[in-house]
C-alpha cells in the first residue's frame, strides 16, 4: 500500500537509477581533451570496451565486459592492457558523479559513445552488468591477441570468443581510430591521418602503422575479400561493425533476471 509521497521516491530513484542519457552526455563532455594524444580520449574509450569484452571464452563461459574485473592488479597487468589505465582514469570523475552505475556498464557505454561521437555507427548497447569484488574473478591473461601474430591466432582468439571471419573484420576495422604508443605496446603511430574519426578509409602509406595483425586482414585471403567489400561499402562496415561490437559486449553478460533495457 504505497501512498502518493512514495510512489513519487520510487519514480525519482528509479528513474536516477536509469538515467543513461545523463551519463552519456557526461562521457561525451570528456571526449575533448587537448594535451592528450589527437585530443581525443575516444580511441582509449574504446579500447578498454573491448579490452574488457575480450577475454571472453565461450567454452567456460568466463571473462567479458561482465564484473568490470580490470580494477584489479592482476588483470590491469597484463602487458596487453598497458596504456588503459589513463582510460579508466579518464572515466573515473563519471562514476563519482554516478555512483549507481557499475564500472562494466560505464566503461561499455564510454565506448559506444565515443564511437558515435566520432562519426561512427550507433552500437547497440544495455545496461545491467554488475562489478565482480573479488580478484579471484579475473579471466587468465593472456586472452586478448597478440600484434606480433597473424591470421591463425586472430582466428583461435575471435573464434573463442564466438565470431566469424567477417565479424572479425569488421571489428579489426576500429583501428581506423587511435594509434600506438611505444610504451604501451612497443609500437608507434596511428593508422590513418584522421585517427580521432571512424571511417572505413585504409591509408596505404610508409609513414602510417600497420600491425602484424592488421597485416593478416590483407595477407588471408578470406579476410581480404572482406576488407574489400568494406573498403567500398561504408554502410555495410558501419552496419557489420555496429552489431559485431555490440555482440562483442554483450558476450557473457547475465542479467540475473534483472534486466534493465527490458523495463
Ligand atoms: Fe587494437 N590495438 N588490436 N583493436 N586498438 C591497439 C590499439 C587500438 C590489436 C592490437 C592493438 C582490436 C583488435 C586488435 C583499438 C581497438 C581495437 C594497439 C596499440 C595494439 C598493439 C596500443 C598502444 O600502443 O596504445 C590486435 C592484435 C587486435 C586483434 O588481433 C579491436 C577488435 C578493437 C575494437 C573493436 C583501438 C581503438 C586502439 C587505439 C587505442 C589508442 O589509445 O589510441
Amino acid at each position: 500500500n504505497l501512498g502518493v509521497q512514495d510512489k513519487c521516491d520510487f519514480l525519482e530513484y528509479y528513474w536516477e537509477r536509469t538515467n543513461y542519457n545523463a551519463v552519456r552526455d557526461s562521457i561525451k563532455q570528456i571526449l575533448p581533451q587537448p594535451g592528450y594524444d589527437d585530443g581525443s580520449t575516444g580511441p582509449v574509450l574504446v579500447r578498454l570496451a573491448w579490452h574488457a569484452a575480450g577475454t571472453y571464452d565461450m567454452h567456460t563461459n568466463t571473462g567479458g565486459s561482465n564484473g568490470a574485473t580490470m580494477r584489479f592488479a592482476m588483470e590491469a597487468s597484463d602487458p596487453a592492457n598497458a596504456g588503459l589505465e589513463y582510460a579508466r582514469k579518464f572515466l573515473e570523475p563519471i562514476k563519482h558523479k554516478f555512483p549507481w552505475i557499475s564500472y562494466a556498464d560505464l566503461w561499455t557505454l564510454a565506448g559506444v559513445v565515443a564511437i558515435e561521437e566520432m562519426g561512427g555507427p550507433v552500437v547497440p548497447w544495455k545496461p545491467g552488468r554488475t562489478d565482480k569484488t573479488q580478484e579471484s574473478d579475473c579471466p587468465p591473461n593472456g586472452r586478448l591477441p597478440d600484434a606480433a601474430h597473424t591470421q591463425q591466432h586472430i582466428r583461435d582468439v575471435f573464434y573463442r570468443m564466438g565470431f566469424t571471419d567477417r565479424e572479425i573484420v569488421a571489428l579489426m576495422g576500429a583501428h581506423t581510430i587511435g594509434r600506438c604508443h611505444k610504451d604501451r605496446s612497443g609500437y608507434d603511430g596511428p593508422w590513418t591521418y584522421t585517427p580521432t574519426r571512424f571511417s572505413n578509409q585504409l591509408d596505404e602509406d610508409d609513414e602510417l602503422m600497420m600491425l602484424p595483425a592488421d597485416m593478416a586482414l590483407i595477407i588471408d585471403p578470406k579476410f581480404r575479400e572482406i576488407v574489400n567489400i568494406y573498403a567500398q561499402d561504408k554502410k555495410a562496415f558501419f552496419n557489420d561493425f555496429a552489431s559485431a561490437f555490440g555482440k562483442l559486449l554483450e558476450l557473457g553478460v547475465t542479467r540475473n533476471g534483472n534486466d534493465v533495457a527490458k523495463l
